[in-house]
């Protein structure tokens, strides 16, 4: 097999994730690791000049006319995925990059300008808890100290993990050199819903990216024996966080167009036989209007207190991390639909890197056919032939651009 198909079957068993089904590649992480090895191998037999940038992302250059690494066309996506995920989200579009690169050298195309493929670590958020991180890192909308000091489930750093995967710490930070050679980016993408099955089309162009926020809610409570301590005497924070679980949905359903998830939650200690004495609850909370994404969780927060309060709990609130809503480029935007005039074009509701890029450069996005409509899930699917249309759509996309 050769293509998109072939490239994602050579690293179908890296990461497979046996307890939760599905694929754990988390940033930094051996899985993850070796996924970015795998690029720089499939870059460079690409006679494709390779780097790792201060903050982690992974370059592979073919250079413009002298030599040259400005006014580049940018394609990429990323690797890592969230808990027991599936397998194209992210590697779908380093794969179809790579595949694009192989497309124009067949099709003969000599571009003047520089062409690279970006791949940006912990897009997911999966490990550190700051989605987006890499892209966050580049523009300068993230701390490098805020970012380094961020732990995974195991305690260890941001700072340590770079170090450990043999980069510096010290130079994380916004890269305005990096920035300032990139004049176009776009991002293919496996679509996580199930636009263009019911379009039934294989390729569509990205409109926007609703906003998305993640939220840390802290139940606290009094821990105890789970036997020697009556139903009477109890301040329990996990009876309050299940009330709250609830409350989180019912307030997201009385804003249209909202989205309000809890997909993790952890009492402390966590015993099965021990009253917890904290509940921590994510809350995943997305509006196509920042303002309101933050108005449902001021509502869910005045419905958390009191029920918290009614079991003897108390709770606060630390916002984690927020990408807001991004209409991509419209002029861009055009010029895709000049090449793929057959594609549709959606609003998405999952976030991505090129949503946080578009604040620095034009961006625009293609997503490929999920046959599921599922997706952050092993049942998240593409069909053979709508991988490699994709990347077909991918170069006709960049032979454009690099005109
Ligand atoms: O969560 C998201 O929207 C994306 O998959 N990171
Ligand atoms: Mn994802
Ligand atoms: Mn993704």
């Amino acid at each position: 097999m050769t293509g998109v198909v072939g490239l994602l079957a050579g690293i179908r068993d890296v990461g497979r994730d046996r307890r939760r089904g599905g694929w754990s590649r988390f940033a930094y992480s051996p899985a993850e690791l070796t996924l970015r090895e795998w690029f720089l191998a499939e870059a460079s037999r690409r006679s494709m000049d390779v780097e790792i940038d201060r903050n982690g992302l992974l370059w592979a250059w073919r250079r413009g006319i002298g030599g040259s690494l400005d006014d580049a066309v940018v394609t990429g996506s990323h690797l890592d995925s969230v808990p027991g995920g599936g397998q194209f989200d992210g590697p779908l579009g380093v794969a179809s990059a790579l595949t694009a690169v192989d497309l124009l050298d067949a099709r003969g195309v000599a571009p003047t300008r520089p062409l690279a493929i970006v791949v940006f670590p912990e897009e997911e958020g999966g490990r550190f808890g700051e989605a987006c991180l890499g892209s966050r890192l580049l523009i300068g909308d993230l701390h490098p100290d805020r970012a380094l000091a961020r732990t995974d489930a195991d305690g260890i750093t941001l700072a340590e993990a770079l170090t450990a995967a043999g980069l510096d710490p010290s130079r994380v930070g916004r890269d305005d050199k990096t920035l300032s050679r990139i004049s176009t980016f776009v991002e293919l993408h496996v679509e996580q819903g199930r636009g263009l099955i019911d379009l039934d089309r294989p390729v569509a162009i990205g409109s926007s990216i609703i906003g998305h926020g993640l939220w840390r809610l802290t139940v606290t409570g009094q821990g105890n024996h789970a036997g020697a301590t009556l139903m009477t005497d109890r301040r329990d924070p996990m009876v309050a966080a299940a009330a709250i679980v609830v409350a989180v949905r019912d307030t997201a359903r009385a804003f249209s167009g909202a989205r309000a998830t809890v997909g993790r939650i952890q009492p402390t200690p966590g015993g099965t036989n021990v009253i917890p004495s904290r509940v921590d609850i994510w809350l995943d909370v997305r509006h196509p209007i920042d303002a309101v994404a933050e108005q449902i969780v001021t509502s869910i927060l005045e419905r958390a207190r009191p029920l918290a309060a009614s079991e003897g709990c108390e709770i606060a609130l630390v916002k984690e991390s927020y990408g807001g809503a991004v209409d991509f480029d419209q002029a861009l935007r055009n010029r895709l639909a000049a090449v793929l005039p057959d594609a549709p074009h959606l609003d998405v509701g999952a976030g991505h890197d090129a949503g946080v890029l578009a604040e620095r450069m034009p961006t625009a996005m293609l997503f490929t056919r999920n046959p599921t409509g599922v997706s952050h899930s092993p049942e998240e699917g593409v069909e053979d032939a709508d991988a490699e249309a994709g990347a077909a759509a991918l170069a006709d996309v960049l032979e454009e651009l690099l005109r």
